[in-house]
């Protein structure tokens, strides 16, 4: 373990933050963290294994006001398909968001592969129903916006956010408890480059908010988020951010399983997210497609960290 611990402390290593910094954070938390180890929604169905990576890291690092509160897994059960497997793991996910969400607890949700999602901001839209709507801010290469019936390869982490916006199977888009669990008026996409022409034909439709590479490299990811939260602050009762971690140039996070050059790079997100975690009206912030085994020198896993670290307020905005 102190090996291990040593071999990561040249990480950049967020500030613990000092009398003054803390002055600004406007109110002390704590953010829950879970995990969800599976991987079952992608083709390759190795990212399982991010959680553990990210949390092995925070071990020896320990950021103050996150707890680890548990890691849920899929049920890992070879007589099931891809789809029974998601459709048991995510409203557990939900039920914890939910749960968080109803008691104004900060969360980040850790996964593994994208469907995640699906669960983390259904059981957000549930604990929000009869108060308000859900903003998300979707950063993503790709638009996961697919259904079993347009998807090429048919894996579910090419699906969620449709799910979220009400298309996909019953039981999956219905965990909210209304449908869709999102309206797309509220939903931001940004950093996309790599998708198909249903998935833009169907978010263009709705009338989602969609921020292609092409505008991020033009305008700068800060003015395109301060544009999103501008909106979302304005017209939700509460938002999160959902960070695939391919929406990186994949020479800043290469332990992903669906690279796609021309990204965003990690220190726009981490100065444009900075403090965000402590916005009144935030509820929280996932993380997914982590994948350490595509991953180089640790690269990756680090990145989730500082990401988090950014999050959460500590360390010093990069501009
Ligand atoms: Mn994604």
């Amino acid at each position: 373990m102190v090996k291990k611990c040593k071999q990561m402390s040249d990480t950049r290593q967020a500030d613990i933050p000092t009398a003054v910094q803390q002055a600004h954070l406007d109110t002390p938390r704590v953010f829950h963290v879970l995990g969800v180890a599976s991987c079952v929604g992608a083709s390759d169905r190795t990212c399982q294994e991010g959680p553990e990576a990210l949390r092995a890291l925070l071990k020896c690092q320990p950021l103050p006001d996150l707890r680890w509160v548990t890691t849920l897994r899929d049920p890992q059960d070879v007589a099931m398909d891809a789809y029974a497997m998601v459709a048991a793991l995510a409203p557990r996910v939900a039920q914890q968001t939910q749960l968080w969400s109803a008691h104004g607890h900060q969360f980040v949700v850790v996964g593994g592969d994208h469907s995640c999602a699906i669960g983390t901001w259904s059981g957000v839209a549930r604990s929000l129903r009869g108060r308000g709507a859900l903003g998300l801010l979707w950063i993503d290469a790709h638009m996961d916006a697919h259904t079993p019936e347009t998807s090429p390869s048919g894996a579910l982490h090419g699906m969620p956010l449709a799910m979220l916006l009400g298309a996909g199977p019953p039981d999956l888009v219905r965990l909210a408890g209304t449908i869709p669990a999102l309206q797309p008026r509220h939903v931001w996409l940004i950093g996309v480059r790599s998708y198909e022409a249903q998935e833009q034909q169907r978010l263009t439709d709705l009338g989602v908010n969609i921020r292609y590479m092409t505008e991020v490299k033009t305008r700068g990811l800060a003015a395109i988020i301060a544009e999103a939260l501008a909106d979302l602050q304005r017209n939700t009762e509460a938002f999160g951010v959902s960070v695939d971690l391919d929406a990186l140039d994949p020479v800043d996070a290469p332990g992903v399983g669906s690279p796609e050059p021309g990204g965003i790079t990690a220190d726009a997100l981490l100065a444009a997210l900075h403090g965000l975690g402590r916005h009144a009206q935030v509820v929280g912030l996932e993380i997914a497609e982590l994948n350490p085994r595509y991953d180089l020198h640790q690269k990756t896993v680090r990145l989730a960290y500082d990401l988090l670290a950014a999050w959460i307020g500590y360390g010093h905005p990069r501009t």
